[in-house]
């Protein structure tokens, strides 16, 4: 089934920009494609959150020189880190290489992301000049990331590309704290502080991600996941006034394209019926919460039961086989309880990780029963 999606935001008639949307590939029997709408597949699928990176040297290689950023708006570049994972290990999604700060960047925002530390933002956001003064997000400014999409989808065959976005409390916690926090306190400070003017940058980064996700479906993505990788700081409570809105902002902005939403954070085992609720066809799981009881929290939402994705603690990629064997087999076992299963790691790939070691579980969990 080819569908098309136009390029244009459903929520703002501001963006107006055309991409000239393409037809994307008819892989509806891709392992990761049916897993996610709660088809068997014709084997488990498996990928790794951040598979393209630093446990790879070829990919170490190619960033010699060559910033972060500078790498995710270089479309040959991000297209050949994109492709490494997938040739290497097998895989069954690659996954876009990019940033969650690449969309602000791309907007004018002064954002870096400093070696060893992660995304750092110049100016933080903490007044309602600084949410006034966030710039919007047009379609154009992330062309070469669209670029990068177009030439991966050429060259993938029948391998789906997941593209991803932010989640706005994710990048809200980078633009408040000014770079990567423990604990969160000015992000949680301002949205009790001061409600209505978090709700609006809150809205601001919803309308910016649904122009990226916008931009990566027009160019072909066949998938898409949702990073919110910090909203487990919150309690439910607060999910659901000050960040549910707006991730279903996200969600419903590409609700049209038809393909997979997938929906990720960490320490929400809490959270897991309300990521559901934002509009997500896969919920991601962390290693505190095993699949079969993440299936269990969120069997009663009204839409039935979501596919599940993740549970092996990044972590115990540095065990032995003999660990890591009996914890692919038991997540394999848990997965089978849900809807849909799609092999994953809790969160990313531990750069001091042994690549080798990647591929062999990509192999096991290509004999196990899906
Ligand atoms: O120079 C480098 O290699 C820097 C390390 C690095 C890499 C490889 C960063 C900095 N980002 C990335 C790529 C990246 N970021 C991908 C690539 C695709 C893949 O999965 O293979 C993806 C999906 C992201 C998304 C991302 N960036 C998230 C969400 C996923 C997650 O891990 O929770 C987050 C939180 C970021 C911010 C970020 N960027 C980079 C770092 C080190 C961080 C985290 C910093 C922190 O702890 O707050």
């Amino acid at each position: 089934m080819a569908s098309s999606i136009d390029p244009a935001p459903a929520r703002s008639s501001a963006h107006s920009e055309q991409l000239g949307g393409q037809a994307r590939r008819d892989l509806a029997d891709a392992p990761l494609l049916a897993a996610a709408r709660g088809a068997t597949p014709s084997r488990l699928p498996v990928w790794f959150m951040r598979q393209a990176g630093r446990s790879l040297p070829e990919y170490r290689s190619l960033r010699q020189g060559v910033s972060m950023l500078n790498a995710c708006f270089d479309p040959a570049l991000l297209t050949e880190i994109t492709l490494q994972p997938v040739r290497r290990h097998g895989v069954d999604a690659a996954i876009l290489f990019s940033d969650i700060v690449v969309p602000l960047r791309a907007a004018g925002v002064e954002v870096e992301i400093a070696s060893g530390v992660g995304p750092v933002v110049s100016t933080p956001v903490r007044a309602a000049g600084d949410v006034e003064a966030l710039p919007e997000l047009h379609a154009e400014q992330v062309a070469p990331v669209a670029d990068g999409v177009r030439m991966l989808v050429s060259e993938l065959g029948e391998v789906p590309l997941i593209g991803f976005a932010g989640a706005p409390f994710t990048l809200a916690s980078y633009l408040i704290e000014g770079g990567p926090s423990k604990n969160h306190e000015r992000t949680k400070a301002l949205m009790h502080a001061e409600p209505e003017l978090w709700h609006r940058l809150m809205s601001k980064l919803a309308a910016m991600a649904v122009t990226f996700l916008r931009a990566q479906l027009a160019a072909g993505a066949d998938a898409v996941q949702l990073f919110d990788s910090w909203a487990g700081a919150l309690s439910e409570r607060d999910y659901r006034e000050f960040v549910l809105p707006h991730s279903t902002a996200v969600l419903d902005g590409i609700a049209d394209a038809g393909v997979p939403r997938i929906h990720f954070g960490v320490g929400t085992g809490e959270l897991l019926p309300a990521m559901r609720q934002a509009g997500a066809d896969v919920v991601g799981v962390d290693w505190r919460v095993p699949l079969d009881e993440a299936a269990r929290r969120m069997s009663r939402d009204a839409a039935g039961p979501p596919a599940v994705q993740g549970n092996l603690d990044p972590a115990l990629l540095l065990a032995s086989w003999e660990v890591l064997d009996r914890q692919v087999r038991r997540i394999a076992d848990e997965g089978r309880a849900a809807a849909g299963h799609v092999f994953n790691l809790g969160h990313g790939v531990l750069p001091e990780t042994d690549a080798d070691v990647l591929t062999r579980i990509v192999d096991l969990v290509h004999e196990l029963r899906p």
